[in-house]
């Protein structure tokens, strides 16, 4: 028989009132420090681990603490301003360009992998470095990552390890307050509205948890969620279980004739289609990185990462350009009004 369950008056905003045993909470074994009984830095502990102990916890409050703030999330990003699908290099690139830019936008990132940062986390064939031709070298100064040069007149820049751009980059996008990451989470459709011109615009994303996205085919009925946003960014790469998701989607549903398909390597050809061919593709969807070359028929450029980058300020700068056309007209439905005024609808 379990034990009774051990009511605490632990601090919850929860309304159900429920009966608490005052308990007297063990006292955190407090070393004094200086008179203090706080252990301000870990120079504090070093050679006081027997009278360690953490503050003490009651499950529920770590379970509470989650929950309530992903649950707040979901609420608030219902309705986003911008969705970015795909957070690898192109998608975390525009991400800070547009949070950065726009602080009064609300940002989603719906990454299907746990760990987000796509193809970035290693140069080619799993190796370290990471190459930038320049001028993409200019984005590795705004964020602050070092980078080495092989000799004063060379055309492209190293970052000894691509994980230190990408843990770089993905520190950055985190840190604003005005953009969520949904990793662990795959869109898997698209929110569509009819464009009045016999076509469809692109109004938010269809989502759902990567592991019941991976598992439709053999569970039915695992319905999804939604999130609404005037435009969206999709950057899903080439690559994956779910590249260039939303290119062929849209070549489902008819909103794309037909699709180029990547082409063989020429990083010079590769890099400058795709930063120069990052734009809207349908209303309300702008389409970036290696996603780009699936849509285009651009070819690839292989273990090089900077039009990556660079196709990111692109797409953060078109995504800047339509929003206000593309919020008029979600603004024109039912009278809902888009997610920057928050007004309950
Ligand atoms: O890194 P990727 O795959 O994509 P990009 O375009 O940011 O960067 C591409 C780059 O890594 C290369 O491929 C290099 C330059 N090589 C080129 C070459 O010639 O080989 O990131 C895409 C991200 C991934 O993290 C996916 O998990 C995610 O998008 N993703 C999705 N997330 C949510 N919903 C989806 N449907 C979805 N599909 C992909």
């Amino acid at each position: 028989m379990s034990p009774p369950a051990l009511m605490m008056d632990v601090q919850s905003n929860d309304s159900t009132t429920i009966p608490t045993t005052k308990m007297t909470l063990p006292q955190v074994n407090s070393v004094p420090v200086n008179g203090t009984t706080k252990m301000e830095t870990i120079d504090d502990m070093a050679g006081k681990w027997n009278d360690f102990k953490f503050a003490p916890i009651r499950e529920s409050q770590v379970s509470r603490a989650m929950t309530r703030r992903y649950y707040a999330d979901l609420d608030k990003y219902a309705e986003s301003d911008i969705v970015i699908v795909g957070a690898g290099s192109c998608g975390l690139s525009t991400a800070y360009v547009l949070a950065k830019a726009r602080p009064d936008l609300k940002i989603a990132i719906i990454e299907a992998g746990v760990a987000p940062g796509g193809g970035a986390w290693l140069g080619g064939q799993l190796f370290s470095a990471m190459i930038m031709r320049k001028p993409a070298d200019a984005f590795l100064r705004e964020i602050g990552v070092p980078y080495e040069e092989d000799g004063s007149d060379s055309n492209y820049v190293v970052v000894k390890h691509a994980a230190l751009f990408t843990s770089t980059i993905l520190s950055k996008v985190l840190q604003f307050p005005n953009v969520k990451l949904f990793n662990a989470t795959t869109v898997e459709d698209l929110i569509t509205r009819p464009d009045g011109n016999g076509g469809i615009r692109i109004a938010g994303v269809v989502t759902n948890w990567t592991l019941v996205s991976m598992h439709h085919d053999d569970q039915s009925c695992m319905d999804p969620n939604t999130i609404n946003a005037p435009v969206i960014i999709s950057t899903t790469g080439h690559d994956g279980p779910f590249g260039a998701f939303s290119a062929k989607r849209l070549l489902s549903m008819g909103a794309l004739a037909s699709l180029g398909g990547m082409r063989g390597l020429d990083m010079n050809l590769a890099e400058d289609a795709i930063v120069k061919g990052t734009r809207e593709i349908v209303p309300g969807l702008i389409t970036g990185g290696m996603e780009l070359s699936e849509v285009d028929g651009a070819n690839r450029m292989g273990p090089t990462f900077g039009a990556m980058a660079l196709s990111g300020v692109k797409a953060a700068e078109e995504a800047l350009r339509i929003w206000e056309d593309r919020r008029a007209q979600c603004e024109d439905e039912f009278g809902f009004i888009a997610a920057t005024t928050d007004k309950a609808v």
